[in-house]
């Protein structure tokens, strides 16, 4: 399948010449950097491109809890409980101001989060894996919270204005996570032996999952010519991942812990990490539905979504009294 679809090499994306006036127009200020606001002419492509990424961020940010939230009740101290449970607070606030930004787009939250629930609407691949032991609390901060950081920062400069001031404040506190999860790992990698190894363990089962959180190598990318001309996107998979990798080796050696990559190596020429890519087979089979947590994750949000039936048709009929009140006063 991924063979028949555009590649990021620049192929299907129209040029200038090639555009109708208002296209033109509309790229011209892209190419000026100039922010697009949800009243803007846009093209269909961008406002679906658009509600398509922001829709997918905004179910990772909620399905993201999932494996947070499932050690919150385990977390060993008082103080460290405290901070697991605002980290996981903080997630399902980014999921609602990105829920927000898609909105102003003309698609409803409940339009998304029935697409999720079909399994129409994708959220990223890392949150199908389990968290099996508490070190995975810090390799999740550290290395899942990091990778979004990776790719999150570049995106408060994305084209639609909506979308690049909800990132400033994920940003920030994406970062405080960070932190968290690696001041975590500090802990166990530098306590006990059995805490080391979990450590290690956790490092070494949430590598090659972290890396495929940028998406597939540049080749595969279906969609990323056409958004980094729009700027939706501002770097390619490959180009975010490679930093990634040469930012968390230094910070796994500093722990005193060993990428899972026989093959990892200083590139003095490249001035790059050369590193082995991960499994791309266990990746699309992830995105298929066949994750070790796929059909668990799915579950719990439709169970989420059915237990709160009864609040949302409260609201609704709330608003509808208070709407007829209202017309009712108007009317005497
Ligand atoms: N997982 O053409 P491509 C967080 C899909 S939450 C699943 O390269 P694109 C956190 C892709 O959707 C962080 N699917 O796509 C939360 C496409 O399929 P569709 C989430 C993936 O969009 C709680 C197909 O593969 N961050 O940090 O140009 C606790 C081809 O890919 C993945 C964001 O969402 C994946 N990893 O590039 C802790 C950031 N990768 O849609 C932490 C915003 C690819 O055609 N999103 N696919 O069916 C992006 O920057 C881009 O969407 C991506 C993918 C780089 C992820």
């Amino acid at each position: 399948m991924y063979a028949q679809m555009i590649k990021s090499t620049g192929e299907g994306v129209k040029s200038l010449d090639e555009m109708d006036p208002q296209e033109r127009a509309f790229q011209e200020r892209i190419n000026a950097n100039d922010k697009i606001e949800p009243k803007d002419w846009m093209p269909d492509g961008y406002r679906k491109n658009l509600i398509r990424q922001i829709g997918q961020h905004a179910h990772s940010e909620i399905v993201g809890q999932l494996p947070e939230g499932n050690w919150i009740t385990r977390a060993p101290t008082l103080e460290r409980k405290a901070i697991l449970l605002a980290k996981v607070q903080d997630e399902a606030g980014h999921g609602l101001y990105l829920y927000c930004a898609a909105e102003t787009l003309g698609v409803s939250r409940d339009q998304m989060t029935r697409d999720l629930l079909s399994g129409k609407m994708k959220y990223s691949s890392i949150f199908n894996y389990p968290t099996l032991t508490w070190a995975d609390m810090g390799a999740v901060g550290w290395l899942v919270d990091g990778a979004a950081i990776m790719n999150q920062v570049p995106l408060q400069r994305t084209s639609y204005g909506p979308y690049a001031r909800a990132m400033v404040r994920i940003c920030k506190e994406e970062s405080f996570h960070q932190r968290q999860g690696y001041d975590i790992m500090m802990k166990m990698a530098n306590g006990t032996e059995a805490q080391r190894k979990m450590a290690q363990d956790a490092l070494n089962r949430f590598w090659g999952p972290s890396l495929m959180m940028f998406g597939p190598s540049d080749e595969n990318s279906v969609h990323s010519a056409q958004s980094m001309a729009w700027k939706i996107k501002m770097n390619s998979n490959d180009e975010l991942r490679q930093k990634f990798v040469d930012q968390t080796v230094p910070q796994a050696e500093y722990l005193g812990l060993t990428v899972p990559d026989d093959t990892l190596r200083w590139n003095e020429e490249r001035g790059h990490y050369d590193f082995a890519q991960p499994d791309w087979d266990e990746f699309f089979d992830v995105l298929k539905g066949n994750g070790p947590c796929n059909t668990e994750r799915l579950e719990a949000r439709n169970k989420a979504w059915d237990e709160g039936r009864w609040v949302r048709e409260g609201l609704l009929a709330h608003a509808a009294k208070k709407r007829a009140a209202a017309a009712q006063v108007a009317a005497e």
